[in-house]
């Protein structure tokens, strides 16, 4: 009798065990190289409240900010090695991890948000996702970095020419460095964590940036022309690392699914919101804001071609015809 009543109580207490491990909090950190006041900020919130709505507290996002996790390849890399859940990145430092990541850093070749999300939340968004789970990355939603303008401490750039000799840091990305040699520029490849210092001591001239980015991480104290050159728009990749995805549940992993596509919403819409107001605090902090006479963009557009061929290999020549099928899809072309 007494050997039964232990017996139980051992099962017993092995339930229990049990289901501690099953209710255990999940800490989930969030990487970002931006700062807490980027809209990515809004998107991180919602996300994190929606999870912990839906896993009764269990499931604990938290966002990092400014680079304090390491820069997007350093913490992407470490979420590939499992010691790190979630990076909020940008595609164009990965695509050493994968190169047909480089197709949106073909200058030019987005013209609005409409198209960004017809392409992005389609097949083309599913495509990319579905190789991005081979290099051991989970993404759960693409966000916004957005529309990508120059800016710089020499002079105003009008025309493709004016970039002659200006030193212009690009993101690590062969095609940004192309883009910006073939204008002229003196590109220097180096990670978003360096750029505001490295433009404060002058080692370089100039970086690219939507306006929120160049708002938020307070560019506007060390530059003084910003040229809205839209040359690119760049996507955000909300990323869980496979190895520790694989050992989530179902059930949470569903959750945290859709919390990132909540997320988005959110993230997108304060984005877009934003960017009068960024703009307008870019001006007030002394910065002067030229467009480029559409004449000149077209131009630019010219000069760009080039880098299309260049990187069609590394990129994938089928990639490409994907991103420009469907485009021509989403324009009714
Ligand atoms: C933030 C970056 C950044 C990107 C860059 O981590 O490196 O210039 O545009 O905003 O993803």
């Amino acid at each position: 009798m007494r050997r039964i009543l232990l017996g139980a109580c051992a099962a017993l207490g092995l339930l229990a065990l049990g289901g501690t491990a099953e209710a255990q909090q999940r800490n989930i950190r969030v990487s970002n190289g931006v700062n807490q006041d980027h809209p990515v900020g809004n998107g991180v919130a919602k996300m994190a409240e929606c999870a912990a709505q839906r896993s009764n507290g269990r499931l604990r996002v938290q966002g990092f900010w400014g680079g304090a996790l390491g820069g997007d390849l350093q913490a992407t890399q470490a979420l590939r090695s499992g010691t790190q859940e979630m990076v909020v990145t940008s595609t164009s430092p990965l695509v050493g991890i994968l190169p047909a990541l480089g197709v949106f850093d073909l200058p030019f070749l987005v013209a609005d948000e409409k198209e960004a999300d017809a392409l992005l939340d389609g097949r083309v968004g599913e495509d990319i996702s579905r190789r991005l789970e081979g290099v051991g990355l989970v993404n759960l939603a693409y966000w916004e970095n957005g529309f990508r303008n120059a800016t710089n401490s020499r002079r105003p750039i009008q025309r493709w020419e004016d970039f002659n000799g200006v030193r212009m840091r690009v993101m690590q990305n062969n095609i940004f460095l192309d883009t910006f040699r073939n204008m002229g520029a003196n590109a220097v490849p180096m990670a978003f964590g360096e750029v505001y210092s490295a433009l404060e001591t002058r080692a370089i001239d100039g970086q690219e940036n939507p306006y929120v980015t160049i708002d938020t991480s307070k560019m506007s104290e060390v530059q003084r022309y910003l040229s809205v050159t839209r040359h690119a728009y760049t996507p955000f990749l909300v990323l869980y690392s496979k190895r520790l995805w694989d050992q989530l549940s179902a059930e949470d992993q569903a959750t945290l699914r859709t919390c990132a596509i909540e997320g988005r919403d959110e993230q997108r819409r304060v984005s877009r919101a934003s960017e009068a107001q960024s703009l307008a605090n870019i001006r007030r902090a002394g910065m002067q804001v030229n467009e480029i006479a559409p004449a000149e963009l077209e131009r630019m557009r010219q000069q760009a071609q080039t880098v299309y061929q260049r990187h069609a290999q590394t990129i994938g020549q089928d990639v490409i015809e994907m991103v420009q099928a469907e485009l021509r899809r989403i324009r009714g072309q």
